[in-house]
């Protein structure tokens, strides 16, 4: 025969797992999509390229109108096709993004950048997310560059 506290024992085991169960259940509900996303660092980013004057020596960017949509990653291709050094400097877009890295060659550099400068058939890969809309100021500030025209606009929308 059963005794009454048998059947408590059993019954307090039975609640115990149902307890249980139904925790794990809620920790696999709320931890799935979290395991599941995406890295930062692995999102796709989409491919932005300017080119740092060309190869007649014109002092302008290519284009010299970026538009990026906050929050959204993008990779900034940056070559320099033409024979004189010059620089990338978005110091307030830079201020206004969050950076992965910068690679050039097999050198990867993290965290906060504000100024590139490429020699001569040189190439960069900037990797950002825009964070705050805004219109914001390129040039290259190289001396006499920017007053020649070589100066650009960074159009960053909300969505
Ligand atoms: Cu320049």
């Amino acid at each position: 025969m059963i005794s009454f506290a048998n059947w408590s024992r059993i019954r307090f085991f039975w609640q115990s797992l149902g307890l249980t169960l139904g925790l794990i259940l809620c920790f696999a509900v709320v931890w799935t999509p979290l395991a599941e996303a995406v890295p930062i660092s692995k999102q796709p980013a989409t491919e932005v390229k300017v080119s740092l004057g060309n190869s007649a020596g014109e002092l302008k960017f290519f284009p010299n109108n970026l538009e990026f949509v906050a929050g959204q990653k993008y990779k900034l291709l940056l070559d320099n096709p033409s024979p004189t050094k010059h620089y990338f400097t978005a110091k307030d877009f830079a201020d206004a993004s969050w950076t992965q890295k910068v690679q050039s060659g097999k050198v990867e550099v993290k965290g906060a950048i504000h100024e590139l400068e490429l020699k001569p058939g040189g190439e960069a890969e900037w990797v950002l997310i825009p964070m705050k809309s805004g219109i914001y100021e390129l040039h290259c500030s190289i001396p006499g560059h920017t007053e020649a025209g070589m100066t650009g606009q960074i159009v960053v929308s909300s969505h």
